[in-house]
């Protein structure tokens, strides 16, 4: 097996290869999953991730291949994670996103990969997080994800992203339904795509007066609203400016430090939690659980006192 520090290498010269096998590696989360990590982390923090989400058919990968090419244009190499188990972007199952996609195929600088949700309804996949590290740490300038919001992902969404673009289109009701699911706390930057159709002047006018309710304390971000026809390209340049506009209040605010130590802390938060399940599992059954659960169904010890010494126990030696 290549070593690690070997493929990052790789995936830094541009080798779509090296970089889809770190991207296994991590989605594997066998025991090379460290070994990469370890070698991936002192190598990112220079990648702008970009998130992006709305509801189904609102034109999320249209924008994200519009995207792409407006980035390209800027010389920007491009990375794109899409977590949509109704759409991927290879595979086949929707020709659209594969006729897309394919402007961009065969540029060394254009990296895209569909990853599968964790739940049936959408949200992130497990290895979202490690996937955007691999693509920073291949030297991807921007990493774009994304996803489906459905239920929880667009929170997870706003937990990865610097940036988070929240798309909406007209007639969809989707403002309402924006309200409801708390979307106006993530959002960064709206983009109301579309702007052909009709609808599109009250969609905004409905998102300006539901920002307008919206207490900011002073020095805050307020999310612009651009309008975009992303099938033709419109509007592009101005999600890029609003999204450059608002990396520069990250970095002046201190709020890009205070999101990525965020960040950092959810996915150690993550881990261990993972690592004490597993450590549990590996318990149940065990002597030490089976002498537990006895003397606290005798009454001899109460289930509090019983859970610290299982929990002292896991402590790795
Ligand atoms: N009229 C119009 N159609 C669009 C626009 N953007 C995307 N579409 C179409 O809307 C459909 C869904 O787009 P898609 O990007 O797959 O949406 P997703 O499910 O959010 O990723 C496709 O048929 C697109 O061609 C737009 O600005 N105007
Ligand atoms: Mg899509």
């Amino acid at each position: 097996v290549t070593g690690a520090t070997e493929l990052v290498d790789r995936a830094a010269e541009r080798e779509p290869r090296a970089v889809a096998r770190l991207i296994s590696l991590v989605e594997g989360g066998g025991a090379q999953l460290r070994e990469v990590m370890a070698v991936v982390s002192p190598r990112t923090g220079d990648a702008q991730v970009i998130g992006l989400t709305g509801s189904p058919g609102v034109g999320k990968s249209t924008t994200t291949s519009a995207l792409v090419a407006a980035y390209r244009a800027r010389g920007c190499r491009v990375g794109v994670v899409a977590v949509d188990p109704s759409s991927p972007y290879s595979g086949g199952a929707l020709l659209g996103d594969r006729v897309r996609m394919q402007d961009h195929s065969g540029d060394p600088d254009v990296y895209i990969r569909s990853m599968a949700s964790r739940g049936h309804l959408g949200g992130l996949s497990r290895a979202t997080p490690q996937a955007v590290r691999v693509l920073d740490a291949a030297g991807f300038d921007v990493v774009i994800i994304e996803t489906v919001g459905v239920g929880q992902a667009e929170v997870d969404i706003a937990g990865i992203a610097d940036t988070t673009l929240v798309l909406l289109a007209p007639g969809m009701g989707d403002a309402v339904q924006a309200a409801k699911a708390g979307i106006l706390e993530v959002a960064d930057v709206f983009v109301v795509n579309k702007a052909d159709r009709d609808g599109a002047d009250a969609a905004v006018r409905e998102l300006k007066q539901m920002l307008s309710y919206a207490d900011r304390a002073p020095g805050e971000w307020t999310p612009p609203i651009v309008r975009t026809v992303a099938s033709a390209g419109e509007g592009i340049d101005g999600v890029v400016d609003a999204i450059a506009s608002h990396r520069e209040w990250l970095v002046s605010s201190g709020k890009l430090e205070e999101r990525r130590e965020h960040r950092a802390a959810a996915e150690i938060e993550a881990i261990a939690l993972a690592t004490v399940r597993a450590k549990f599992g590996e318990l149940h059954g065990s002597t030490a659980l089976a002498a537990l659960s006895r003397r606290v169904a005798d009454g001899e010890l109460d289930a509090y006192a019983a859970a610290d010494e299982l929990v002292a126990g896991l402590t790795p030696a």
